[in-house]
């Protein structure tokens, strides 16, 4: 077991492992009605009575559009060598499609600069949840010419930025985008219990991930690097419940392998298509599309935040099965805390599929940070948490893993979606009113860990 050194700080990484940060537009840039920008799915959702927490909207948030120097300097101080962040389609592309928008290209292109001035690599995925609500108007997700622009709009972003990016992620989470925004109905646009259109969904969202994949091969940059980033949850049955242990397989099936093979490989499983033939999904997959969407990619990037305890329960939306938490301590988002479990996905997604190069592009904790007024918020379980996943990353690559870098989401406390901003997942707490940024603990042993891991220790 690879513990903590003698320094306090978990040794075993390669001296050029990308130690990095993510966050994602909607949740920190702010500046909705600025430079051009249209609006995105999120924008209309968060304003309509009842969806999110108090009312809250990432109008303003971190206001990282007008802060972003002084968030890359904060990056600077930590040392990271990796900066994943979104690109917000409709601050580009308005409306979804159609010529760009020089101001929107301008605030990414001057981003991307200051990172590589930092010396830091600017990691950008391109869709993390915002849709242009114009291209939501011509029915969204569920209409599969949405697939084709955004196929347009990366080709775009490779010819503008590929001159000076080499990583680029897909999508955030499609799970979420398919699954939570169109059974659950927690996300934009909010649609509940709607099987038939969450696989449709889901199926345009794979099948864009392929066509962005053929967009960058025939660019200006074709040998960059691409990949998508999924949430990853391994599964646990409940109890030993044959029914459990079912759930548990079928969960599994619903939220990781029904992304992840037809991406590796060129098809979805088995299990799933006869559990969904009921929705109609093979009337959404034409002849092709699992040739586009297995287009060979050159990273995965795993968001890990725990594992998935499933247990059946018939009255659940998603399929009879429900994920619950049961092992405290309990994060403020209701998770367990289940390090081991990231060690042991790893190299299950090694056996299954393949030696890809991994990024952990998310993993982090909400916890609920009070500032005192002082220099550096007292995290010490956000402490905990971030030094027990990267002890089991250190396991993962000691047992022969290709783990290329890990992100904690996220640089800044920022909004949380429906929840709104009383999630705290920040390395920096966010005080909104005056957006000074403090310190956390955590930031600080984040930063001492990449210096001790660039030092050997
Ligand atoms: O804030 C989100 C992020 O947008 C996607 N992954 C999970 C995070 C925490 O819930």
């Amino acid at each position: 077991m690879a513990a903590q050194g003698s320094n306090g700080f978990v040794p075993g990484f390669p001296a050029n492992f990308g130690w990095g940060v993510a966050t994602s537009a909607y949740q920190i840039e702010g500046a909705v009605d600025e430079g051009g920008r249209g609006p995105s799915i999120w924008d209309v959702y968060s304003h309509e009575p009842g969806r999110t927490a108090g009312g809250e909207n990432a109008d303003v948030t971190c206001d990282h559009y007008h802060h972003w120097r002084d968030d890359l300097d904060l990056m600077a101080e930590l040392g990271l060598s990796v900066y994943r962040f979104s690109i917000a389609w409709p601050r580009v592309m308005p409306t979804g499609k159609g010529p760009l928008n020089e101001e929107g290209v301008d605030f990414y292109s001057r981003l991307i600069d200051g990172l590589l001035e930092r010396g830091i690599t600017p990691f950008p995925t391109l869709y993390h949840w915002d849709l242009p609500q114009a291209l939501e108007d011509e029915g969204g997700w569920v209409n599969r010419d949405t697939a084709q622009h955004f196929a347009e709009y990366a080709a775009a972003m490779f010819d503008r930025l590929g001159d000076r990016v080499d990583l680029w992620l897909t999508h955030n989470e499609p799970w979420v985008t398919a699954f939570m925004a169109y059974v659950g109905g927690e996300k934009a646009p909010g649609v509940r219990n709607n099987w038939p259109l969450a696989l449709r969904v889901s199926h345009h969202l794979l099948l864009s991930h392929g066509l962005a994949i053929q967009a960058l091969r025939g660019s200006r940059a074709p040998s960059a690097k691409i990949g998508i980033a999924p949430n990853i949850h391994p599964t646990v049955p409940f109890s030993d419940n044959p029914e459990d242990i079912d759930a548990a397989r079928r969960w599994d099936g619903f939220q990781n392998r029904w992304f992840l093979d037809p991406v590796f490989k060129g098809s979805y499983p088995e299990d799933m298509l006869a559990e969904y033939e009921r929705f109609g999904i093979a009337e959404a997959i034409e002849d092709g599309d699992l040739t586009v969407i297995s287009s060979p990619v050159d990273v995965l990037g795993v968001n890990f935040y725990h594992h998935a305890m499933i247990k059946r329960d018939p009255g659940s939306l998603y399929l009879g099965m429900t994920s619950v938490a049961v092992q405290p301590p309990f994060t403020e988002m209701g998770w367990e805390v289940t390090p081991e479990a990231l060690h042991d996905v790893l190299l299950r997604l090694k056996r299954d599929y393949g030696d890809v190069e991994i990024y952990i592009t998310e993993n982090g904790a909400a916890f609920a940070d009070v500032w005192d007024g002082g220099d550096v918020v007292e995290d010490p379980r956000r402490v905990d948490f971030v030094s027990r996943h990267v002890e089991a990353l250190a396991r993962a690559i000691a047992d022969g893993v290709n783990v290329k870098g890990h992100c904690v989401w996220s640089l800044l406390d920022n909004y949380e979606w429906e929840k709104g901003y009383a999630k705290r997942f920040g390395l920096y707490y966010v005080d909104y009113p005056t957006q000074r940024r403090i310190p956390k603990r955590s930031a600080l042993w984040y930063r001492d860990q990449i210096a001790a891991s660039r030092a050997g220790s």
